[in-house]
């Protein structure tokens, strides 16, 4: 395998493109594509709204017949399969490129490698696994899902200078400026699907929606771990669920029946007219809400709290990635403590990055899979 210099740099390109349509594929990865030819770039896809077209037709009909000859930059390997549409590694041999630089590989068992194998009987330079780490990262929802029928769960947690996320009975408290809730949101936009325990929508009342004006349509599916079904007729969560879809998790303990509990049932009634869908799985296993999301065709799941319902996915194993935002003020008194701090994030995983929103800091933490 020959790498150029400017590999790495179109291909840190394909991903940043491929971001634009993250949480917008449906099933389908968001996959971005640049057709480059003497260090200029001659056209660029990204998979379509919904997941179709893929990413590379589109960029090889921007570049037309300038793609003769050209380097395509993908960030997953190109398709093999007649799905809804032909297969990209097809087009790419029509239209006569003559090398394809390839991030990730892909696990779809009906790709899996035949992709590049099409590219090499045709006789073009295949080379793979350029900024895989970065790559994966960007495809981490559909790998995940892929791979293990479940989403890819992110935690969120802010946290005071002195390790709190919030105060007992005050409802929501301020720890983050507006740059970091900015980016907060934008998380949300990423993501298909948004969690939070019972006692956080009681306590804060969120809405749990992304506000950042042009995005108010990439709203996450929102869910609440909601045991008994107590989540309040009049919560922003409820008031909004016909505009913006919410699950309630209710659970089934052992000695719970389900026949009898006519209060239960009769709050499952008004949840369900007020447009509330109820789901039942066991809390304490979020595994098994996980891959009812997978099965349903959730990628990636932001969990933002609280305590309890972080906790419970940290000691399962099911959290993938720590976002630790950390504001300059204290809580003190009466301060409900975080379930994890930098001091003692989980030895499995690893410190990947640290940016500066404004007056905080956020830590970002991994676990590869
Ligand atoms: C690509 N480029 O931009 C995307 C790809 O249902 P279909 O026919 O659209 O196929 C879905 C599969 O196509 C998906 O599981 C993955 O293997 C691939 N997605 N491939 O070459 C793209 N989005
Ligand atoms: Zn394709």
């Amino acid at each position: 395998m020959v790498l150029l210099p400017e590999d790495e740099r179109f291909m840190a390109a394909a991903i940043r493109l491929s971001r634009q349509h993250l949480g917008l594929t449906s099933t389908n990865p968001s996959v971005g594509c640049l057709i480059v030819k003497d260090g200029v770039i001659l056209g660029g896809g990204v998979t379509a709204l919904g997941g179709r077209p893929h990413a590379e037709p589109q960029a090889l009909a921007a570049a037309g017949e300038g793609a003769r000859g050209a380097t395509a930059y993908v960030t997953l390997e190109p398709c093999s399969h007649y799905g809804r549409t032909p297969p990209c590694a097809e087009a790419l041999i029509a239209y006569g490129v003559a090398r394809v630089v390839i991030s990730v590989t892909d696990p779809d068992q009906r790709v899996s490698g035949r992709g590049i194998n099409m590219l090499r009987e045709a006789g073009i330079e295949v080379d793979t696994g350029i900024l895989e780490r970065e790559g994966r990262r960007s495809l981490a929802g559909y790998l995940m899902r892929q791979t293990r029928n479940r989403p890819y769960v992110t935690l969120k947690l802010a946290v005071s200078a002195d390790g709190m996320i919030g105060k007992t009975g005050e409802g929501q408290v301020r720890i983050t400026g507006d740059i970091a809730r900015a980016q907060v949101q934008m998380l949300r936009a990423e993501s298909d699907a948004i969690l939070v325990g019972i006692g956080t929508a009681i306590a804060d009342d969120p809405e749990l929606t992304c506000r950042l004006p042009g995005l108010e349509d990439r709203s996450p599916l929102r869910i609440v771990i909601d045991d008994e079904l107590q989540l309040p007729l009049g919560s922003k969560l409820v008031r909004t669920a016909r505009q913006y879809p919410v699950i309630a998790v209710a659970g089934h303990p052992p000695s719970f029946d389900e026949n009898t509990d006519a209060a239960f049932l009769g709050r499952r009634a008004v949840l369900d007219a007020a447009g509330v869908e109820v789901l039942q799985s066991n809390s304490s296993e979020p595994g098994e809400l996980l891959e009812a999301l997978g099965t349903r065709g959730i990628s990636s799941l932001l969990v933002e709290g609280g305590a309890r319902t972080a906790q419970r996915f940290l000691d399962a194993g099911m959290v993938d990635r720590i976002l630790l935002f950390q504001g300059p003020a204290d809580i003190g008194e009466g301060g409900i403590e975080s379930p994890v701090l930098k001091s003692n994030i989980p030895a499995d995983f690893m410190h990947v990055g640290e940016s500066r929103f404004g007056d905080d800091l956020c830590d970002e933490y991994e676990r590869g899979f």
